[in-house]
C-alpha cells in the first residue's frame, strides 16, 4: 500500500491501549526517578474545542518524552464540574446540573480518549462527586480550626445577574468575570479564607519559581499581592467638635515622610469609619454621598480622570507632629478595604490629594522642595519625588527618602503615635457563593453554640437534590428552599439547628485537585501524604494565562497550609509553569460573531488525530499564539504518510546491526536524537518536529537514491523517527512500529541510545592562500557557507600575519578546500 487508512490506525489502537494501559503511573518502584505532568483541568461545558486541543498536544507531548526517557510518569485527568454554566443550564431545562454536567463528562472523556493523549485513567476524577468534596469539606474545616475559615459583613461584589457574590479577582474592571453584568456592592455575611495571612510567605517563596514560571506570571502574582512598605499613623479626633471618640484614627501611608504637609484626611465613605465619625449635623449628606459612592465601580473610583467628589464629616483629626488640626472628609477615591480605609491626604505631594485639595480648596502645603518642580498649589502637579525637606522640623539636615521616612517612624514609636509596617493589596478569600451547584459549607448554625463545624465521620454534607427553578437565583442561596435539608441537629449541644446554605466558590475544588491525583482513591484522607511525596510537586504544570492570578495564587496557598499542617513537605505546588498560547483565526481571536471559529471536532474528521496534533506543536513554540490561517493540516497529513511509507519500505529484520549500515544516515539520526533530547528539555517542541522532517527526509533519499530499504541504517531511522512521533503523532507512530515488526507499545520504548562517535563531524581540510602561496591550512566541516569559510580562513594566525597591513583587492572563496586572497 502507499498510504495508511487514517481512520482504520485510530481505531486499532485505541482499542491496544485500552487493553495494554501502557499510560498508568506504576508507583510500585520507589527508586525509579518520577516525574509528574499536569494539565489544568478542564470545565464541562460543551465538547473540547480548540483550545484545549491546543493545550493537550502540548501537555501530552511531554509526558510522553517523559516516558521514553524511563520516568515513571503521573499524567492524571479529572474535571473541574461544579459551577454556574451547569447550574444556569439545569434552571432553563428544569433539571438537576448533574444531568448537564456528567453528559459533558462524558462526552469530553470520549473526546479525549480519541486524541490519543496518554493520561492514566485510574486516576480520574470529579470534583462535584461526593468522595471528591468530602474531603473539600474536611480541609475547609481545618481551615475552620486554625482560624483560617471565618465569616465577616461586609460590602461585598454582587452580580446582580448571576444573584451571587464575586471573589475581587472576579472582578474585572468593574464588570463580572462570567457573564459581564456591572457589579454592585451589597453588604453581606459571608465566609473568608485568610490568605492574607500569607501574603509575605506567598511572595517570599516566589524565589523558587523564578525562571521556572513565566515572568509575567510572578509579575502578575506580585502586584496582586502588592507589598507596600510604610507606616500606620494615628490621628486623634479633635473632642472640640463634641464627637466624642477615644481611640485615634489610623491611617495607612507608604509616605510617612510627608507628614508635616498632611492638611486634611480622607475616608472612604463605604468604610465604617465614616459613619462612626460623622457629626449629627452632616449625617444627611453623607448618607445621601453614600448612596452615590455605591453605584460606583472600583475601576471608577481609582481613575484618576474622574472629578472629585467627597462630602465634609464635620469632625477634625490631630496631626501627631504639628499638632494642627485638620478637616475630615470622606471621599470615594478613598476605598474602604485597602490599609484602614482612611488617609492622610497630603496634597502637595499626592496628586489624588491635590486634585480633591483644588476642588475644596483646602490648604496644600509643600514639605519637600523638588528641584526644578513649580510649587503644586500653583501648578497643580504633585511632587511625589525626592527633594529636600522644607518645613519639617523633625526633617532638618535629612537628605534621603529612606532615612526620612525611618526618621519619622522612629518618632511616631516614641511618641505611641503610630508604627511602621508592611501594607499588602492581597484580600482576604471570600469563598462563599449563594448558588446551588457547589461544595456545602460543613457549617450548622446553632442558636446556642454559634458556628458549629459538622463532624468529620459526618462528611460528606451532600446537597439536596434540587431541579429547574428551585435553582434560580434569589439573592439567598437557593439551598435555603431545601427546608428539611436545613434543619438539622447541633453537633454539639443537639439541639434544633440550620445548615450553612452556602456553596463554596469553585476555586476551592480545583486547589487541591493536583494532591488527590496521588491516590484518588483515599478514604483516610484527601490524599495519602506518602503517596504526595512520592508524586509532588508537579513537574510541569501546563494552562491557560487567565488562570494566571486566582488558581494559581490560590493553590500555592493551600499549598502553604497543608505544609503548616504538617501534610506535604514541600511550600511549592508547581516547580515549573508553561503557559500555551492561543489559537486565533486569521489574526483575531475566534469567536461567534466574527464567525472564524475552528471546530477542533470538524478538524479531527477531515485530518485525523496525529495529523491535527502535529499542526498545533509545529505551528509556533508552546507560548506563542497560533493563527489557523498560517497552518496547514493536510500537509501534516502528507508528512505523516511519508513516515509511514518509510516504515512500510524498510525491508531488513528487527535487530539487523545498524553498524553495518549507511554511516551517513546514521550520522544524521544520532545527531537528530541527540538534539531532540534539549529541544524536548527546553520545550522546543516546533523544532523537534522540524528535525522529525529533515530526518525523515533523509531516510527517504536513503531508500531511494542511497543504500536502499535494506540497510539497516534505514531501519535503525524508522525506529527512531517512530520513536520520538509517538509524542506527537501517536496512532501513526504505533503503526509504523508494528509496521517495523515490533509488538506495542512503541509508547514504552527506552528512548534511543546516541552513539557520541557518530555525533562527531566529518572535516575537510581548507587550504587558504595570500597571492597564490599557501600561508594556512583549517579544518572545516563539509557543509561550511563562502562567509563562514572567508572569516575563519582570514582569521587563521599565520594567514592574518601576512595580510597585515595590506589592502585586500579580492578573496576567492571555493568552500570547503580553498581560499585565495588578492592582495
Ligand atoms: C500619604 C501620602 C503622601 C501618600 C504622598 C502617598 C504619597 P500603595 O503604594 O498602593 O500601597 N492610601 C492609603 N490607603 C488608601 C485607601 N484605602 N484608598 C486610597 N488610597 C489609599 O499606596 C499607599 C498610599 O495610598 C498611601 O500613602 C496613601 O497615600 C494612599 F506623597 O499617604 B499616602
Ligand atoms: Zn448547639
Amino acid at each position: 500500500a502507499a498510504s495508511y487508512d487514517v481512520r482504520a490506525v485510530q481505531d486499532r489502537w485505541r482499542a491496544v491501549w485500552d487493553d495494554l494501559r501502557p499510560f498508568d503511573a506504576d508507583g510500585t518502584d520507589q527508586s525509579r526517578e518520577r516525574r509528574y505532568a499536569l494539565t489544568m483541568f478542564p470545565y464541562p461545558s460543551g465538547d473540547l474545542h480548540m483550545g484545549h486541543g491546543e493545550v493537550f498536544a502540548l501537555h501530552d507531548m511531554l509526558a510522553r518524552y517523559w516516558r521514553l526517557r524511563g520516568y515513571d510518569v503521573l499524567n492524571p485527568i479529572g474535571w473541574d464540574s461544579f459551577g454556574l454554566p451547569a447550574e444556569n443550564a439545569a434552571i432553563k431545562r428544569d433539571e438537576n446540573p448533574a444531568t448537564f454536567t456528567y453528559d459533558n463528562i462524558e462526552t469530553q472523556a470520549e473526546s479525549i480518549r480519541r486524541y490519543g493523549l496518554s493520561f492514566d485513567w485510574t486516576r480520574r476524577l470529579h470534583t462535584s462527586d461526593p468522595e471528591y468534596y468530602r474531603w473539600t469539606q474536611w480541609l475547609f474545616l481545618r481551615f475552620f480550626e486554625r482560624g483560617l475559615a471565618y465569616r465577616k459583613a461586609s460590602f461585598v461584589n454582587w452580580c446582580p445577574n448571576d444573584q451571587t457574590v464575586l471573589a475581587n479577582e472576579q472582578v474585572v474592571q468593574g464588570l463580572c468575570e462570567r457573564c459581564g453584568a456591572v457589579v454592585t456592592k451589597r453588604e453581606l455575611t459571608q465566609w473568608y479564607f485568610k490568605i492574607t495571612d500569607y501574603a509575605q510567605r506567598l511572595l517570599d517563596d516566589m524565589e523558587q519559581l523564578e525562571g521556572k514560571w513565566p515572568e509575567r506570571v510572578l509579575t502578575m502574582q506580585r502586584n496582586w499581592i502588592g507589598r507596600s512598605e510604610g507606616a500606620w499613623v494615628d490621628f486623634a479626633i479633635s473632642a472640640e467638635d463634641g464627637v466624642k471618640r477615644d481611640e485615634p484614627v489610623r491611617v495607612f501611608t507608604t509616605r510617612p515622610d510627608t507628614l508635616y504637609g498632611a492638611t486634611f484626611m480622607v475616608v472612604a465613605p463605604d468604610a465604617k469609619l465614616a459613619a462612626e465619625l460623622v457629626a449629627d449635623d452632616h449625617r444627611a449628606q453623607f448618607e445621601a454621598y453614600l448612596e452615590r459612592t455605591k453605584q460606583a465601580t472600583e475601576i471608577e473610583r481609582q481613575s484618576t480622570e474622574r472629578p472629585k467628589t467627597g462630602v465634609p464629616l464635620g469632625v477634625h483629626a490631630v496631626n501627631p507632629v504639628t499638632g494642627e488640626k485638620m478637616p475630615v472628609w470622606a471621599a470615594d477615591y478613598v476605598l474602604a478595604d485597602y490599609g484602614t480605609g482612611a488617609v492622610m491626604a497630603v496634597p502637595a505631594h499626592d496628586q489624588r490629594d491635590l486634585d480633591f485639595a483644588r476642588t475644596y480648596d483646602l490648604p496644600v502645603r509643600a514639605v519637600i522642595d523638588v528641584e526644578g518642580a513649580e510649587d503644586p498649589a500653583v501648578s497643580g502637579i504633585a511632587t511625589p519625588g525626592d527633594g529636600a525637606y522644607v518645613s519639617s522640623p523633625a526633617l532638618e539636615g535629612i537628605e534621603t527618602k529612606a532615612d526620612g521616612i525611618a526618621t519619622i517612624i522612629a518618632r511616631l514609636e516614641a511618641d505611641g503615635a503610630g508604627e511602621g509596617t508592611i501594607n499588602f493589596r492581597l484580600r482576604d478569600w471570600l469563598l462563599s457563593r449563594q448558588r446551588y451547584w457547589g461544595c456545602p459549607i460543613p457549617i450548622v448554625h446553632c442558636p446556642d453554640c454559634g458556628e458549629v463545624a459538622v463532624p468529620d465521620d459526618q462528611l460528606p454534607v451532600e446537597l439536596p437534590y434540587l431541579t429547574g427553578s428551585d435553582l434560580a437565583p434569589k439573592g439567598t442561596s437557593p439551598l435555603a428552599a431545601a427546608t428539611d435539608w436545613v434543619s438539622t441537629a447541633c453537633p454539639q449541644c443537639g439541639g434544633p439547628a440550620q445548615r450553612d446554605t452556602d456553596t463554596m466558590d469553585t476555586f476551592v475544588d480545583s486547589s487541591w485537585y493536583y494532591l488527590r491525583y496521588c491516590s484518588p482513591q483515599s478514604t483516610d484522607g484527601p490524599f495519602d501524604p506518602a503517596e504526595a511525596r512520592r508524586w509532588m510537586p508537579v513537574d510541569q504544570y501546563v494552562g491557560g494565562v487567565e488562570h494566571a492570578i486566582l488558581h494559581l495564587l490560590y493553590s500555592r496557598f493551600f499549598t502553604k497550609v497543608l505544609h503548616d499542617m504538617g501534610m506535604v513537605d514541600f511550600v511549592e505546588p508547581f516547580t515549573s509553569l508553561m503557559n500555551q498560547g492561543q489559537v486565533i483565526n486569521e489574526g483575531k481571536a475566534m469567536s461567534k460573531s466574527l464567525g472564524n471559529g475552528v471546530d477542533l471536532g470538524e478538524q479531527l474528521e477531515e485530518f485525523g488525530v496525529d495529523a491535527v496534533r502535529l499542526t498545533i506543536v509545529f505551528a509556533s513554540p508552546p507560548e506563542d499564539d497560533i493563527d489557523w490561517a498560517d497552518v496547514s493540516p493536510s500537509g501534516s497529513s502528507k508528512f505523516l504518510q511519508r513516515a509511514w511509507r518509510v516504515a512500510h519500505e524498510v525491508s531488513s529484520e528487527p535487530g539487523a546491526d545498524p553498524a553495518d549500515g549507511d554511516q551517513a544516515l546514521r550520522r544524521t539520526t544520532h545527531r537528530t536524537v541527540h538534539d531532540c533530547e534539549q529541544l524536548y528539555e527546553s520545550r522546543r517542541f516546533n523544532v523537534v518536529v522540524a528535525r522529525l522532517m529533515e530526518l525523515v527526509n533523509a531516510t527517504r533519499k536513503a531508500i531511494d537514491a542511497g543504500p536502499g530499504a535494506a540497510d539497516p541504517a534505514v531501519r535503525e531511522a524508522a525506529e527512531v523517527i517512530s520513536v520520538l512521533l509517538s509524542t506527537i503523532a501517536p496512532y501513526v507512530a504505533e503503526e509504523m512500529w508494528s509496521e517495523l515488526g515490533h509488538a506495542p507499545s512503541v509508547s514504552q520504548q527506552p528512548w534511543p541510545t546516541v552513539d557520541e562517535a557518530l555525533l562527531v563531524e566529518d572535516t575537510v581540510t581548507c587550504v587558504v592562500q595570500v597571492k597564490g602561496k599557501v600561508r594556512g591550512k583549517v579544518e572545516v566541516p563539509p557543509s561550511i557557507s563562502d562567509e563562514d569559510l572567508q572569516a575563519i580562513a582570514l582569521a587563521e594566525p599565520n594567514v592574518a600575519r601576512h595580510l597585515e597591513g595590506a589592502e585586500i583587492r579580492k578573496v576567492i572563496v571555493r568552500a570547503p578546500k580553498l581560499v585565495n586572497v588578492v592582495i
